[in-house]
């Protein structure tokens, strides 16, 4: 007998309302849930694999201890005491800072990874904490933080009612969308065009996206900050300039006016690739649009002057009058962020309260670079890393060098990871904590809702039940909090009770209603807190009598009551941006680089590092392949299917080609996540089709520097054919 459940899909930030077919406990399909008030029924194709994920038999089923070097199956309290036995020794002997801490990016798409870092974080007090987000979004965080004085006040386009969205790297029709979660991104893409609106794509490639746009602008990867500021330059030149309703909640416009003077059309046409004619259409059908947004993703973040342009996104938004207006970029409000408080000056944004200490580097939103993490761990003396917890993350594949940091994991103490396949990193833990199938999680998007497109609240509790010896993730996070501690073996709902305590505490609110919580769980009972107390009233109950979802409406602008910078207003032209300016300034005087350079680029059917094993998304067009534009083929003396060798800082790699104007000249194309190939692992999918790791190109060196991001897009390397 087969049965259906509602599940959230969590392998995207589309967050596509799922309906699972379940036998037994077994998923056997996955269709969208046309009632989901959000999604209305998209799926994609890694969403209706998520039974084969679900029920991939490489997923680990118990705990894993190293004995005698081994690893090998171990019982949850064998586990905890070993972790609980260790850790606290390694802390008294060193510091807090001596154990390092990994999040992965699965952490924004489960309620575990939600709710229990923060409490890890606090329990080890440590500021070696490293996680995706310096390999991805952390420019829009810095830019934020400056702009608007809150890193998580990320506006995002208003998809549905813009009549114009500037697209710069970003890939929608294969990612579904990052930071503009918005469930059937690429119908809504659609949907814009058909009532008239205008898209323009930026980007090296010719991607999905950029076929159904309007306008295709093949930029000389790395330059988008100087597009942007030459967009700016017209803008003020044509006195194309209206702040509309944000007048007199900005400051800093002259200056800014001041900063991209020398960056005219014509100034960056070369190194862009572009005319300054298209450059100035750009600018005028911009402001001539009724509404409009701006939008960039990874191509526009990891990158040499990623800051810069997360930045000059934003000023564009706000020159244009579009920012915080329906129809252009909107601050979203999710049922779990707390109530809005009355406007007025916040605190601001602080930018490198402390520096890493093998090189220096600033932290970010409390974090490291993570590129810095192997010499964190390698380099002597005080403060260096002996113990690593690591959550969903694989930064063996995901960030610069992973050989070097695949030697330098041997080297620790201790290493944790809490992770559900023995993955390229995982494989040297003395300790792994899988958490169970996805299927058998809650759901709540915690990130996600404060990213999306339209206010709208879900919540999907477990499709089937954990069997015997199986831990829910929320209680191995509980635990390793207990663990590092020392207060291994007290009940896991004593972290909850405490977060609850605090949370009424720091909200004014009565202790007593903690009493009134429903949920049969301490992350139930705290998402039903957070919803009590968020700006729509909501509680645990209502969403569980709404299992499709509750409209909350489109979203509504927020400024001034969003900002939380010390003048209380937007600040345009903050001092860190004004210092780093100067970089963008040489580019310009550099004019024309003539080295080859890597992009990346993703598949429909892959994400990250961790799908390739599953045999209905591997393959196919989803292959390692170095894509070369035909003119660069003739050129470099490579063929279509034959081998060749691709050298960057880091190291080389072999690699076959793929011949295709998909790309431009002069740009490559590899996509990351792959390298299966290394001893350790388990997932014999993946290792059948291992590809290569594309960020061995890297030594890590390349950063961005006021958010510490790789630049893991446009960076020089060098192609030959392999004889
Ligand atoms: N060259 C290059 N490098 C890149 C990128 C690029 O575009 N180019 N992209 C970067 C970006 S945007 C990101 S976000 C990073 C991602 O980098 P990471 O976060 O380091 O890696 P992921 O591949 O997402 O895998 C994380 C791990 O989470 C595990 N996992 C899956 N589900 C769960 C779960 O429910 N619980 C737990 N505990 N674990 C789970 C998976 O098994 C996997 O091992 O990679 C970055 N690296
Ligand atoms: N199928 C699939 N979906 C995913 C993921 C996945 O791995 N696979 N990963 C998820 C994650 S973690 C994230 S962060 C999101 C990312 O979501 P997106 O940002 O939409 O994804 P990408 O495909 O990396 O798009 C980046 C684009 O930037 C282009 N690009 C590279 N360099 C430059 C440049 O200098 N300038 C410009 N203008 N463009 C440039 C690349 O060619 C590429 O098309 O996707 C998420 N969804
Ligand atoms: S688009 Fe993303 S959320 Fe939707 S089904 Fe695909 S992977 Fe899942
Ligand atoms: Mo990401």
């Amino acid at each position: 007998m087969s049965r259906t459940a509602l599940r959230i899909c969590p392998l995207c930030e589309a967050t596509c309302g799922l309906t699972l077919t379940i036998e037994g406990t077994r998923v056997t399909g996955a269709r969208g849930d046309r009632d989901d008030i959000f999604s209305q029924g998209f799926i994609c194709p890694k969403g209706a694999s998520f039974g084969e994920l679900d029920g991939d038999p490489d997923r680990l089923r118990t705990p894993l201890v190293r004995r005698n070097g081994e690893l090998g199956e171990a019982s949850w309290e064998e586990a905890f005491d070993l972790i609980a036995a260790r850790i606290r020794p390694l802390i008294e002997s060193y510091g807090p800072n001596a154990v390092g801490v990994v999040l992965g990016n699965p952490n924004v798409h489960t309620v575990a990874g939600a709710l229990y870092p923060p409490a890890l974080l606090a329990a080890l007090g440590t500021r070696s904490l490293f996680t995706a987000s310096t390999l991805d979004q952390m420019p829009k965080h810095v830019s934020s933080g400056l702009l608007f004085g809150d890193a998580f006040a990320i506006p995002v386009p208003d998809l549905d009612r813009t009549d114009h969205l500037l697209l710069l790297g970003a890939n929608p029709l294969d990612s579904n969308g990052s930071l503009c979660t918005a469930g059937d991104f690429p119908g809504r893409l659609k949907a814009l065009r058909k009532r008239g609106g205008t898209l323009t794509v930026v980007d090296p490639r010719r991607t999905r996206t950029a076929k159904i746009a309007d306008r295709h602008l093949a930029i000389r990867p790395g330059t988008d900050a100087l597009l942007l500021a030459a967009l700016a330059h017209t803008l003020f030149e044509e006195k194309l300039t209206d702040l509309g309703a944000l007048e007199g909640h900005v400051e800093g416009v002259e200056e800014v006016r001041d900063a991209v003077r020398d960056f005219t059309p014509e100034a960056v046409a070369s190194a862009c690739d572009l005319t300054a004619d298209e450059i100035r259409t750009l600018a005028r059908d911009l402001a001539a649009a009724p509404t409009a947004a701006v939008y960039g993703r990874v191509g526009s973040s990891t990158v040499e002057y990623g800051t810069l342009t997360n930045w000059l996104v934003d000023v564009l938004n706000v020159l244009t009058g579009n920012l915080d207006r329906p129809g252009g970029a909107l601050f979203p409000l999710s049922a779990t962020d707390r109530k809005p408080r009355p406007a007025g000056p916040g605190r601001g944004f602080a930018l490198g309260r402390w520096k890493s200490r093998v090189s220096g580097h600033p932290e970010a939103k409390g974090e490291l670079p993570t590129a810095a993490l192997a010499e964190e761990i390698e380099v002597p003396g005080d403060g260096q890393i002996r113990a690593l917890i690591t959550v969903a993350a694989n930064p063996v594949l995901s960030a610069p060098d992973g050989d070097r940091l695949d030697r330098a994991l041997t080297g620790l103490d201790l290493m944790v990871s809490v992770d559900p396949y023995l993955n390229e990193t995982s494989c040297h833990a003395d300790v792994v904590l899988p958490p169970p199938r996805p299927s058998q999680s809650a759901h709540f998007d915690f990130a996600f809702n404060t990213f999306a497109v339209h206010n709208q609240v879900r919540y999907s509790r477990p499709a089937v039940p954990l069997e015997d010896g199986r831990m829910d993730e929320s209680e191995i996070l509980a635990r390793l909090v207990l663990a590092v501690s020392g207060m291994h073996g007290a009940d896991p709902d004593a972290v909850d009770t405490m977060v609850i305590e605090q949370t009424l505490a720091k909200a004014g609110a009565p202790k007593e209603m903690a009493a009134e919580l429903t949920g049969r769980t301490g992350p139930e009972r705290r998402l039903d807190l957070m919803l009590r107390l968020g700006p729509y009233d909501l509680t645990l109950d209502q969403l569980l009598d709404h299992p499709h979802g509750i409209d909350l409406g489109p979203l509504q602008p927020r400024i001034p009551q969003i900002l939380k910078t010390r003048s209380g207003r937007i600040e345009l032209f903050p001092a860190p941006i004004a210092a780093d300016l100067p970089r963008l300034h040489s580019a310009l005087a550099a004019g024309r680089p003539d080295s080859l350079v890597l992009v990346g680029r993703r598949h429909l059917r892959s994400n990250n590092s961790w799908m390739h094993n599953v045999p209905t998304l591997n393959g196919g067009s989803n292959t390692c392949t170095l894509q070369v534009h035909p003119d660069d083929a003739t050129r470099l003396g490579l063929t279509d299917g034959a081998p060749a060798r691709i050298k960057g800082e880091g190291g080389a790699l072999e690699v076959p080609v793929e011949v295709t104007d998909a790309v431009r000249t002069g740009v490559v194309s590899l996509p990351h996540g792959w390298g299966h190939d290394r001893p350790g692992t388990r997932g014999a999918v993946a290792a059948a089709r291992p590809g290569v790791n594309v960020n061995q190109l890297l030594d890590g060196s390349l950063l961005d520097p006021l958010s510490g991001t790789s630049v893991l897009n446009g960076f020089p390397v060098e192609v030959a054919p392999l004889s």
